[in-house]
């Protein structure tokens, strides 16, 4: 149980914990790779501790302390059949990128996770793999977990996904590293492109054209250092603290200003509020800079089309934002929320309502009337580490005192989250 009082002020210099997109790929690919892998700024959290736990289960040795992690890579082919299942907790990106990688391997796996996980579609990345060889079987003729994998030889495909997923892109590009011929992939919209980025990194020829990806078969990976930075969808949280508190101002160091992933900086802006990038940089094929954060009157907004993918994780700290701009923010084309770690749509309206927002559902989004005087709610955050967190942020702008049940799912990307918010907060 997470305890938050509103608050008059929100200051301070601080950094958020390392990009969990990130931090995921650099332990698959550091296992994939020859050699070894340093990664500086690893995410310590729930999911990314799931990723390493599903390699050590296929032989590759992993030290990790802290942010600080050391993976002993064996090459693609040095995996060896797990004998127990795989274990990927609550995240998404574990299994379904897992699943690429498991498509391409000559033995047996089967992939679990928790309830959350249980409920999420997988049939967008079961469907291809398929169409490139792989036999995987799951509930309901492979749509939901277990998921049960037998890979091997696979011939490359050109895949136009009908959703702009960086995990659908993700799984049929690693499994297309060892099909043959060429393996392409097309979206609706761009979609995170951080595989693509450290894949180059690790020494691999990828092709970005427009929406398109383009890899060939038979490439190997060679160990390599990465550092991870910090991680906006995390950060994302502590603008929504200075938006939502007036007279509020932060600086936030080593942030990964990814433009793929850089949208609530564009929204937060359109409302009003000021976000300066300071000390940029490019680290490890990864833009970074640092976020000098400034309140000021906000005014609602609409975002919709190629935006949501750029900011599909922030769209519950957004809508606790829009409840304190002026007028109606309009957030449509964001379907995709039906399906994360809860239904965010139907989550986000349910507790954001328990504070007195004016927040109503729509099939692909939500609309919100601002501005609304919070009151202070006993708030569950159903499991979700985002909505947990962003109504957590709620509560600083809420009368009285918000107390968030299920808090521990935090830790699943934002380890440290309640004590950074009690330093920045007075
Ligand atoms: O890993 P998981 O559980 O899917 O986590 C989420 C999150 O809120 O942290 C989504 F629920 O982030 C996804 C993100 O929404 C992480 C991700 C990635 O690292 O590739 C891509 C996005 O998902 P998708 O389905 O659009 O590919």
């Amino acid at each position: 149980m997470l305890k938050i009082r509103q608050t008059n002020l929100v200051s301070g210099e601080v950094q958020v914990p390392g990009d969990k997109s990130i931090s995921h790929r650099a332990v698959m690919f550091g296992a994939l790779a020859e050699g070894t892998t340093t990664i500086h700024g690893f995410l310590p959290g729930a999911d990314c501790l799931s990723t390493i736990s599903c390699f050590r289960r296929m032989g590759i040795e992993i030290e990790q302390n802290g942010d600080q992690v050391t993976v002993h890579g064996k090459g693609w082919f040095g995996l060896t059949e797990p004998a127990q299942h795989l274990d990927v907790g609550n995240s998404g990106t574990t299994i379904r990128l897992m699943a690429g990688i498991l498509a391409t391997q000559p033995f047996h796996a089967v992939m679990e996770g928790d309830e959350s996980i249980a409920r999420r579609p997988m049939r967008r990345v079961v469907a291809p793999l398929r169409e490139m060889g792989a036999k995987i079987d799951g509930r309901q003729n492979g749509e939901y977990t277990p998921l049960a994998i037998r890979g091997g030889e696979l011939t490359g495909i050109d895949y136009r996904s009908p959703v702009a997923s960086a995990q659908v892109k993700s799984a049929i590009l690693l499994a297309g590293l060892q099909a043959k011929g060429r393996t392409s992939v097309t979206e609706p919209h761009l979609s995170r492109d951080h595989t693509e980025r450290m894949l180059k990194a690790f020494g691999v020829e990828v092709v970005c054209d427009g929406l398109t990806v383009t890899v060939t078969g038979g490439q190997t990976l060679t160990g390599r250092t990465i550092h991870v930075p910090g991680d906006i969808s995390s950060a994302a949280f502590l603008i929504g603290a200075v938006m939502v508190v007036p007279g509020s101002s932060l600086v936030i160091r080593n942030v990964g200003v990814n433009p793929t992933r850089t949208g609530i900086i564009d929204a937060v802006r359109a409302m009003g509020g000021r976000i300066e990038l300071t000390n940029e940089r490019v680290v490890n094929e990864e833009p970074v800079a640092d976020l000098v954060v400034t309140h000021a009157p906000l005014t609602g907004t609409v975002i919709e089309g190629e935006l949501i993918p750029r900011l599909i994780d922030e769209i519950p700290v957004l809508a606790v934002i829009a409840t304190q701009a002026q007028g109606r923010t309009i957030i449509r084309d964001a379907q995709e929320l039906r399906v994360k770690e809860t239904d965010r749509i139907a989550t986000v309206v349910s507790e954001l309502s328990k504070f007195g927002a004016k927040v109503t559902p729509t099939e692909d989004g939500m609309i919100i009337e601002g501005p609304t005087k919070l009151t202070g709610a006993a708030i569950d955050s159903q499991g979700d580490h985002r909505i947990g967190m962003a109504m957590a942020i709620a509560g600083l702008a809420a009368q009285g005192e918000t107390t968030i049940a299920n808090a521990e799912a935090i830790n699943v990307s934002f380890p440290g989250f309640a004590a950074l918010l009690e330093k920045i907060a007075r």
